[in-house]
């Protein structure tokens, strides 16, 4: 079984196999996780997901799927773009946020990944509340039968998030 763990830090910064981007669907950067992913690993992984979008992803990654590329100059091996779903009350999105988890899991296990790094998808721009998000990041990562991943490693942005963590994992061990 896949052992869950859970700090406070910077996933950049994680010596780990794999580390998980919350991107979105251009795969071109942007801000939060994206924004310091892309600056500290340098310009090798913006080139790899260029040629992801002119060839398989022309249209860009949709929601709740994920690729992986190059980490750079990152101490991971690979980083592994996933995009999270844009919280709305109005739709539960509760599913595309689960693939993000189980699909980069996949992804990390074809590489033959045996660390991995999340961070909280979708809880920063995209908005979705810490507590449900971390319920879900984690049922997911639990339910999940991985070949060569042992590890995955919640990396929390701050303390909020990672009290958020903590109590959902609580309430799914008890
Ligand atoms: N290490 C770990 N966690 C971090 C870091 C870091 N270096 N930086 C931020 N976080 P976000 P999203 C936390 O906004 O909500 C981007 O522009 C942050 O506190 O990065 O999925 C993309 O290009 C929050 O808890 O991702 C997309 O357009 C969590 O990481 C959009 O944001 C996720 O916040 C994706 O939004």
């Amino acid at each position: 079984m896949t052992n869950i763990t859970l700090i406070t830090g910077d996933i950049t910064e994680q010596k780990v196999d794999a580390i998980v981007n919350a991107a979105n669907s251009s795969l071109l950067g942007g801000g939060g996780v994206d924004g310091a992913i892309h600056r500290r690993g340098g310009p090798e992984i913006l080139e790899e997901c260029r040629a992801l979008r002119s060839s398989q992803y022309g249209d860009g990654l949709p929601a709740g799927q994920a690729v992986a590329t190059t980490a750079g100059r990152l101490p991971a091996r690979w980083v592994i773009h996933t995009v999270g779903p844009v919280f709305s009350a109005a739709e539960d999105r509760s599913e595309t946020l689960a693939s993000c988890y189980r699909e980069a899991l996949r992804v990390a296990d074809e590489l033959g990944a045996r660390t991995m790094a999340f961070p909280a998808i979708s809880t920063g721009v995209y908005r979705w509340p810490l507590a449900d998000a971390a319920y879900i990041a984690l049922s997911t990562v639990r339910a999940a039968r991985m070949k060569t991943v042992g590890e995955a490693r919640f990396v929390l942005f701050d303390q909020d998030a990672y009290d958020a963590f903590e109590e959902a994992l609580h309430t799914l061990e008890s």
